[in-house]
């Protein structure tokens, strides 16, 4: 299994080192991709700095902040053309703990994609303020209930998936910019009838720099979601007047 570590990056200079340091000792056989938007702290150029000396580290520059989304668009599109049999997806803040990712690899056998959940059992956030809480389990919560998802982490943003379901699902037309995107995966590998498996984690609060969280990325999420759900229940009852 080849396997691929996408990590976004936006003004992240102060984490990405360690960061990286670590998911290179944590997963030996995996490769790395970092998908830096330009940063104006500089953070693509220590991307490459790092990678000129380590063989399994590749930067993608992309020419100016289009969000989380369009950055793992392009980083899927670069992974699948290369052969790559899993993609991983990973923040470069620290909050997500490279060395929980063998756990998350040791489980896809039995799945299609593995998501590190913080709202299972055994899983934990440590350092959130109130209000992100709030959102993360607010989104989720009306998410699961919306699309009837099977999977308590809706917008977890550290999840291991095979490469040949991102091409099942058409990842290339998830259009969410945010944090909307992890949600829309989510939901379209449960509408394929594949099987998603949730592994508990510790997600840490970043210590360096700041969230590239907004108000904007929130509306996106609960109008789409809404959307979703109301096209949802639409092709329901369309089923069940055509069965009669
Ligand atoms: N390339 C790219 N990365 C982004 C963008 N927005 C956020 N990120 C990265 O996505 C990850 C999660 O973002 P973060 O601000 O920590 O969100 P939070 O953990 O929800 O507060 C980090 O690695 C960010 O650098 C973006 O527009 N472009
Ligand atoms: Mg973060």
């Amino acid at each position: 299994m080849r396997v691929l570590v996408v990590v976004p990056t936006y003004d992240e200079a102060e984490s990405l080192p360690d960061v990286l340091a670590r998911l290179l000792l944590a997963v030996p056989d995996a490769d790395v991709l970092i998908v830096d938007d330009s940063s104006p702290d500089g953070t693509g150029d220590i991307a490459e700095q790092l990678a000129s000396g380590e063989p399994r580290l590749h930067v993608l520059h992309r020419p100016g902040k289009e969000g989380l989304g369009a950055a793992y668009r392009a980083g899927f599109a670069w992974g699948l053309g290369r052969g790559y049999d899993v993609l991983v997806e990973m923040d470069a803040d620290g909050s997500h703990q490279p060395e929980e990712l063998p756990a998350l690899l040791r489980a896809l056998p039995g799945a299609e994609m593995v998501i590190g959940s913080r709202w299972v059992k055994g899983g934990s956030v440590v350092n959130w303020p109130w209000y992100r809480r709030l959102i993360s389990r607010g989104g989720t919560w009306y998410a699961r209930r919306l699309l009837a998802l099977p999977v308590h982490d809706t917008t977890a943003g550290f999840r291991a998936v095979r490469g040949a379901t991102l091409e099942r699902i058409g990842y290339e037309t998830m259009a969410s910019q945010g944090y909307c995107f992890q949600i829309d995966m989510t939901r379209r590998v449960d509408a394929a009838g594949l099987t998603t498996l949730e592994v508990p984690i510790a997600f840490v609060e970043r210590e360096h720099g700041r969230s590239k969280m907004s108000g904007a990325i929130v509306r996106e999420a609960l109008w789409r979601v809404t959307l979703w759900g109301l096209q949802r229940r639409l092709c329901r009852r369309r089923r069940v007047v055509r069965a009669a």
